[in-house]
């Protein structure tokens, strides 16, 4: 790890740890000029340190239920005669977005190295270019056996878990891959090469997913008949049943209990103004901000409140970016204010699913407090 390597490839962090290193985009960068985030304000989710890989000398190597397993030069995957390539314009949330709600009703098992206190700035979208790693396996495996089930994804990176050292390792169903081109083996971020803080010289890109699953630094793909072992894939990123918690407590919840947290749920958040800030203004207030949803549902709706959530006012399409299967809208509205004094704003979303956020964050409170998907609150002191 190297802070200095923070320092030359980001600019202005939202600091959320130290080591592992993790840092929010601030507001003003996410809400940005379009909606692609710049590299050096892309938010960052680490485990464990950063890798030092030399590209010249990389392999991705391909193993497990494959038909014949493979060692790809990066050199070989980035010519295009050998695969074809895409670009994807994705939105990456790490499942930990928002998380400090959560933290304000009940914190949960405490556990900050994974629990990392997020607030709404563990998202961004990027374009990013590969190959499709369904491709991949296609063309230099002959195509998977029929047993898979999954595909794993292992990181050159380390990191400590109760005394043991693990490397990264996640997998999503082989599904997925299967029936969506857009999974990508990525080397190239916003035109730029992928910077080493990112996964360089290569990772995976799971369109949809929480960010998790889209694998850094990636040296090994396994297929697999189940789930990655990895404690990441089996321990952490799962969805605890809520009532344990005034019954039995954590210390009764059992990873058996938890279900594996793969696609995202929709989720927005107000990005400005920022919490208890004082508006002084001449009848109405603006609000901006983000709204997602994964699985390929895309935005279709966003409403906001400046009352708790009795009346709604629904964003003009004119003031939402565009419609994309992968990526956030970006929005902004003038929402009418009369009245003086604190009042408590928030924001909701309709995806294309016409899924919708839970009201309160109690509703989507967990165990290990992820995916935080009710509707984003803020109190403003208006002036009029
Ligand atoms: N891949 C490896 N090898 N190691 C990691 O710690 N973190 C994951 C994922 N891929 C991680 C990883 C998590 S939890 C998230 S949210 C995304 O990377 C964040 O991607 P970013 O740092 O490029 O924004
Ligand atoms: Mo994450």
């Amino acid at each position: 790890f190297s802070w200095e390597m923070v320092q030359k490839e980001k600019e202005d962090m939202l600091h959320v740890l130290d080591f592992p290193y993790n840092g929010e985009t601030l507001p003003k960068y996410i809400l940005g000029d379009g909606k692609i985030t710049q590299n050096k304000h892309h938010f960052i989710r680490n485990h464990g340190g950063v890798p030092d890989i030399n590209a010249d000398a990389f392999e991705l190597e391909i193993g497990g239920l494959v038909k014949t397993p493979v060692k790809i030069s990066l050199k070989d995957l980035q010519d295009p005669t050998k695969f074809p390539q895409a670009e994807v314009t994705v939105t990456l949330q790490c499942s930990g977005t928002r998380r400090r709600e959560q933290i304000d009703v009940y914190p949960g098992d405490g556990d900050e190295l994974i629990n990392a206190p997020w607030g709404e700035g563990a998202i961004g979208t990027a374009v990013y270019r590969g190959v499709p790693l369904k491709k991949v396996l296609k063309i230099a495996c002959g195509g998977i056996l029929p047993e898979c089930q999954h595909l794993e994804f292992i990181g050159a990176d380390t990191y400590f878990k109760k005394k043991e050292v693990y490397n990264y390792a996640v997998s999503v169903p082989w599904r997925k891959a299967r029936q969506n081109e857009e999974v990508l083996l990525a080397w190239e971020m916003n035109g730029e090469p992928l910077p080493k803080i990112h996964g360089a010289p290569l990772r995976v890109v799971v369109t949809g997913y929480i960010g998790a699953r889209s694998c850094k630094w990636v040296y090994r793909i396994n297929a697999l008949s189940e789930p990655s072992f990895g404690p990441v894939q089996r321990q952490e990123y799962l969805y605890y049943n809520q009532q344990a918690r005034s019954t039995i407590g954590k210390q009764n919840v059992l990873i058996s209990n938890g279900f594996s947290i793969q696609a995202m749920p929709v989720s927005s958040a107000i990005m400005e103004p920022r919490d208890r800030d004082v508006i002084i203004h001449d009848g109405s207030i603006t609000l901006k901000g983000w709204a997602y949803s994964g699985n390929g549902n895309w935005v279709e709706r966003v409403e906001v409140s400046p009352d708790g959530g009795h009346v709604w006012y629904p964003c003009a399409p004119d003031n939402m970016t565009k419609k994309h299967y992968h990526a956030w809208r970006l929005w902004s509205i003038e929402v009418p204010v009369d009245a003086e004094g604190w009042l408590e704003f928030c924001v909701r979303t309709w995806d294309s699913s016409n899924n919708t956020e839970p009201t309160y964050v109690r509703s989507a409170w967990n165990w290990d407090l992820h995916v935080t998907s009710s509707a984003h609150r803020i109190k403003l002191y208006s002036v009029n």
